[in-house]
């Protein structure tokens, strides 16, 4: 399988988060980088698409903030990474305030994604690897893996959370829409659901969103990827989540991964995308599901049986001594 990475991503390295009420060190570490990296010997580099593919996705006043950020945040005499922390509630009029405090608050839904020195290049980077990756599923129909970090399933239109900016696998969706494909299903395998890549297909019936993940009446992001969530206008019908219960392991995972199979089947998309996240990893520090090693292949060959052409965009993964492994069982599962 061919994969593609840019050393760029590995320049996004926030000290910080605050995870349920208390500093800690940034889960996202870019120690995740080597774990994946000694697994894949034959990584080649990204190419450049620009912008234009990114700004197909998300609004462009959202990427200038994101490109300047830090620079405002450190200009203002803040000291270490710019750190969302005041947030306008809703029915609060839209304001267009100037001040890097406010515009955090109005681009961000957490406070567990703070913009480092090198955020902007590393998501710029990780959005053009996911478009590689791409452009090779696009000449080869062959399944290809993007390595793409920090994540980024949690990033709308105009808004950052959950350690993703740019949403590499909607800007790839997107990119295969523009060159050819008539239709593209997401199919979301990380422990969170994707709640960035829901928001920005909701209306729509030429991208199938399905997301499997834990329960958000338990777990981050909370205020999405309930069941009840199916889209919206011509979009109705064309988002399904699928959560489960903190402990689920493999045997309960492969029933629901049956279904939303099923529901793929039926809409029969030419492109795939898959959103991967080895965090449902039964050592995950910060996820509750009981997935083990072996059951990434079983997983993998459900969804390359589906003889898609697909493209694979690595998500979350925290159980740093494992990832590798994990990431290496997934891939394996496509060329078995
Ligand atoms: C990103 B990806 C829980 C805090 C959760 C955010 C998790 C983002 C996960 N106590 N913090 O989907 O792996
Ligand atoms: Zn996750």
């Amino acid at each position: 399988m061919r994969t593609f990475y840019s050393d760029h991503q590995s320049r996004h390295a926030p000290s910080v988060e605050l995870q349920n009420g208390a500093l800690v060190p940034h889960a996202e570490s870019a120690e995740r980088v080597d774990a994946i990296k000694r697994v894949l010997p034959r990584l080649e580099a990204a190419k450049d698409f620009g912008l234009d593919p990114i700004l197909a996705v998300h609004d462009a006043d959202y990427v200038d903030f994101l490109r300047r950020a830090y620079t405002d945040w450190a200009s203002a005499g803040r000291p270490g990474d710019a750190f969302p922390y005041v947030f306008p509630i809703r029915g609060r009029r839209p304001l267009n305030l100037k001040r890097i405090d406010a515009e955090l608050g109005r681009y961000a839904y957490d406070c567990g994604t703070l913009v480092a020195p090198g955020t902007w290049d590393a998501v710029y980077w990780s959005a053009q690897t996911a478009l590689t990756g791409l452009e090779a599923v696009m000449t080869s129909g062959e399944a290809t893996f993007a390595f793409c970090r920090p994540p980024g399933h949690h990033a709308g239109r105009d808004y950052m959370g959950g350690y993703s900016y740019l949403n590499a696998a909607a800007i790839a969706a997107e990119q295969a829409l523009r060159s050819g494909a008539e239709t593209v299903a997401v199919l979301d395998v990380d422990y969170h659901h994707g709640n960035g890549t829901q928001d920005i297909f909701y209306g729509r019936n030429d991208v199938l969103t399905i997301s499997l993940h834990a329960d958000p009446s338990m777990d981050y992001p909370f205020y999405w990827g309930h069941v009840d969530e199916t889209g919206q206008d011509a979009g109705d019908g064309y988002n399904l989540n699928l959560p489960m219960a903190r402990g689920t392991e493999w045997s309960a995972y492969k029933a629901q991964l049956a279904a939303a199979i099923e529901r793929l089947q039926a809409f029969a998309p030419d492109v795939l995308i898959v959103p991967f996240g080895a965090d449902t990893y039964i050592k995950d520090p910060i996820s509750f599901f009981a997935i083990e090693t072996a059951d990434y292949t079983s997983m993998a060959r459900m969804i390359a049986d589906l003889g898609l052409p697909t493209l694979i965009c690595m998500e979350g993964g925290y159980a740093v001594d494992d990832l590798g492994a994990n990431v290496a069982a997934f891939l394996n599962g496509f060329s078995a």
